[in-house]
């Protein structure tokens, strides 16, 4: 699929500023902060939107936290491949289509460009390989081929299964005792219930074709794609095996994650990711802002109100992104006070140390990825008035751009 235009990113070590430092960020999976520092070329996959409704500021919030990673990894000096997914034929997409008369392709379409738009927008990094699942259905076929070598699929009358019990790490993700998986199984399309089932976590890899739903031919015959199986597949296929980061919202840690890791781990006998990263929960009237519960405030929204995408940025960029919270809609005016507070430091002849504003920043992003202080740095930068170096304004605004990707 086509992806988005990407913004430009200065680079920091052209002005004289040197690389960053090393990242350390919280992996799921251990539960502890690790540091993320391959040698020369960081791979980084972050799942998708289910393209049957507008982006939200949860998604957008998701999609913030992976395009800082990438940019503190671009300023640390490394090349950067990042792939994206775009689960463009699932079940809330089709029952999306039916419910509204839309033909289920043209509803994607539509719902992807305007992400797109709103991706461009907020200068998100657009992923080197944006990829439907609909354009990877040979991946998955082959996929699925080489998961049955291993004697990890079955047979539900003309669906196949994938056994988790093949993988021996299996939980390795999330870390849930199976009570608890099999609470949320079922709440993120997991259907523990279906009879021949050999274990109720036990998940969908094909669907043999329904009546009146979209369906491929293949090797198993005419069926379509389960979800994570798609996953595993597209990134396996862009990035290989033990790739960097493994990212999403927190909602998808369990069943998604943890199913696309077992299954590409006993696929191809190699770890799936070396650090799962997941962004919290954007909640919006007291529950977590979803297409399903329709609680949204979308992006285009409030582009469409006249109010700057960079304002929107800062808003997003103003909380921890491992904290669920709450849109209140109050962020947007206070965003847009800070911006123009930033816009007119920038403009002053001399101004407080920029190198020093820009260690902070690297400081505050490598840290686990805190936004919020390297906001702080700035305002303070901003606030001070005692003035020496007439080489800050220039500095700031490279670093917010580069490392905040906020162009002031
Ligand atoms: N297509 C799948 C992933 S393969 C999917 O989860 N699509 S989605 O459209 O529902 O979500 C897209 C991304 O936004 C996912 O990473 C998801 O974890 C994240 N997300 C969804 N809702 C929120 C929210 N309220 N707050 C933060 N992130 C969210
Ligand atoms: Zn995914």
């Amino acid at each position: 699929m086509r992806s988005w235009s990407r913004p430009e990113v200065p680079s920091l070590d052209d002005l004289g500023l040197g690389n960053g430092p090393v990242v350390t960020i919280h992996d799921t999976s251990s539960g502890a902060p690790t540091v993320v520092d391959p040698a020369e070329h960081a791979r980084l996959y972050v799942c998708g939107i289910t393209p049957y409704d507008a982006t939200h500021m949860g998604h957008a919030a998701t999609y913030l936290t992976f395009d800082l990673l990438q940019r503190v990894w671009r300023d640390r000096g490394l090349d950067v491949t990042y792939t994206q997914n775009i689960t463009d034929v699932d079940d809330p997409l089709l029952e999306r289509a039916t419910a509204t008369g839309v033909d289920w392709v043209e509803l994607a379409e539509r719902e992807t460009q305007l992400f797109r738009e709103d991706m461009t927008a907020l200068r998100i990094i657009p992923p080197a390989h944006y990829i439907g699942a609909v354009e990877s259905i040979d991946l998955v076929v082959g996929l699925i081929e080489r998961l049955q070598k291993t004697g990890a699929v079955y047979h539900v009358d003309d669906d196949l299964y994938f056994d988790v019990h093949a993988d021996p790490t299996f939980g390795l993700v999330s870390g849930y005792d199976e009570e608890t998986m099999l609470r949320i199984f079922p709440e993120r399309g997991g259907d523990p219930d279906r009879a021949g089932k050999k274990h109720p976590l036990d998940c969908l890899l094909w669907q043999a074709e329904r009546p009146g739903e979209p369906a491929w031919d293949s090797v198993f015959g005419r069926g379509r794609p389960g979800w994570h199986i798609e996953c595993a597949a597209i990134s396996l296929h862009h990035l290989g095996t033990a790739f960097d980061v493994q990212g999403g919202g927190s909602d998808l840690v369990f069943p998604h994650h943890e199913m696309s890791a077992s299954e590409a781990t006993v696929a191809t006998d190699e770890p799936f990711a070396r650090a799962y990263v997941h962004a919290g929960m954007v909640g919006y009237e007291g529950e977590k802002m979803s297409k399903s519960k329709g609680n949204l405030v979308l992006v285009s929204q409030l582009r469409a109100d006249g109010h700057d995408p960079m304002a929107v940025r800062l808003a997003l960029l103003a909380h921890h992104y491992r904290t669920d919270w709450e849109w209140f809609g109050t962020e947007i005016p206070q965003a847009e006070g800070r911006l123009a507070r930033w816009r007119s430091a920038v403009e002053r002849t001399v101004a407080p140390s920029g190198a020093d504003v820009v260690a902070a920043i690297r400081a505050a992003l490598t840290d686990d990825l805190d936004a919020p202080s390297a906001l702080a740095a700035v305002d303070a930068w901003a606030a001070d008035d005692s003035a020496h170096d007439p080489q800050a304004g220039r500095t700031v605004r490279a670093a917010v751009d580069a490392l905040l990707g906020v162009a002031l």
